[in-house]
């Protein structure tokens, strides 16, 4: 029903002097911060992680309008149905961008797209919680989208070229998300009791997924040694994670609610936030396809491609109509 892990052919780091001549001038380059472009030579283990990579993300983008666009109809006024009807045709051409980066390494939308399908690829994690309030939409934008921008800002510098240069365009209009997300947060923080405690609760089931967002610690992450070698990862799983919480935890002050999680509190000789332990079980048990909401976002995006079959049939046959009429316009 939904991914293992993928086999990217990566058991260990190599040192330099174990590698191919090829390889070795692969990662030289990559060493002196020179970007990879699709047509270059890569090892095929680089290729696979990217696609690996990439089109998990973008499938992240395209599973992530689901539980937004669940609240289109109910936003409580006509602005804020303005904007998230915006932030949701965002990530939908986030999604897009990301595709495409992932079809200049050899891989064809049609293939990705089917390995979401079958559950051969995975999507992030978060989006298998369900949106129970409008507050949740609030949670999603403050903390979903700011984690997100914490993982792609580095991103941006990444060794892979098409990569890097989507994620410019995608962070800033992560930054907007995530503002508004605050901005949803901020009206409830100081409305009425009711609305005060909806945010809280939203915060309350939202802030441990949002943490799980940046995967396995270090020392679970499988991945991590070769795709910061290669300059894929700039920072780690657990990096970034931390960089969140310190980030995070001065503006649920500042909204006057509180974090879940006794443990919290600052560490003055580490300069950090100190956190309680997460709940790995069940991160692995969501990432299995077990969470909450898994199954219901599969059948839904399975029913909107297969919905929108007729508009691909009609492009497809509209341009093979366009073809035919300049070869026949050419041959007269
Ligand atoms: N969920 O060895 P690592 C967004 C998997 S975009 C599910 O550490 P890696 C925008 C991982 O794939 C959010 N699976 O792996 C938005 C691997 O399994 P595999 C998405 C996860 O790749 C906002 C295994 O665990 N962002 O939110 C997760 O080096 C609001 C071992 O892990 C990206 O995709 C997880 N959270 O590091 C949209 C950013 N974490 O592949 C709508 C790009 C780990 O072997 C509304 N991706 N796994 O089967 C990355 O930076 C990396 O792929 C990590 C994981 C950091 C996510």
């Amino acid at each position: 029903m939904y991914a293992q892990m993928v086999d990217t052919g990566v058991k260990a780091v190599r040192a330099v002097a174990e590698m191919s001549p090829e390889e070795q001038a692969f990662q030289a380059r990559i060493d002196a911060d020179i970007k990879i472009e699709p047509k270059e030579w890569m090892p095929d283990a680089y290729r696979r992680t990217l696609v690996r990579q990439i089109s998990q993300h973008a499938h992240s983008e395209i599973v992530g309008m689901l539980p937004e666009g669940n609240w289109i109809t109910r936003a409580p006024t006509l602005k804020r149905k303005a904007i998230l009807m915006a932030k949701v045709q965002d990530e939908g051409g986030h999604g897009l961008y990301l595709y495409s980066a992932a079809e200049t390494l050899g891989v064809s939308r049609d293939q990705m797209v089917a390995d979401l399908h079958a559950g051969r690829a995975k999507y992030s994690s978060i989006f298998n919680y369900p949106t129970l309030t409008w507050a949740d939409i609030g949670a999603i934008g403050w903390l979903v989208d700011g984690a997100a921008i914490m993982n792609q800002i580095p991103l941006c510098r990444c060794s892979f070229g098409p990569y890097a240069r989507a994620m410019v365009r995608i962070c800033k209009e992560e930054s907007f998300h995530q503002r508004q997300g605050y901005d949803i947060m901020l009206s409830l923080a100081r409305g009425t009791g009711e609305q005060k405690a909806m945010a809280q609760d939203a915060l309350n089931r939202w802030w441990w997924p949002s943490l799980m967002m940046f995967g396995p610690s270090d020392a679970e992450s499988v991945h991590s040694a070769q795709s910061a070698a290669w300059k894929i990862k700039i920072l780690s799983n657990d990096e970034l994670r931390q960089r969140f919480v310190d980030q995070t935890v001065p503006q649920a002050d500042y909204l006057g609610i509180t974090m879940p999680d006794p443990d919290l509190k600052w560490n003055a000789e580490r300069n950090h936030f100190d956190f309680g332990a997460i709940d790995w079980a069940e991160f692995q048990n969501v990432i299995k396809g077990n969470g909450p909401c898994n199954r219901d976002r599969l059948r839904t995006r399975v029913k909107a491609w297969e919905d929108g079959g007729w508009v691909r049939d009609a492009a497809m046959a509209h341009a093979e109509k366009q073809a035919a009429r300049a070869a026949a316009k050419a041959a007269a």
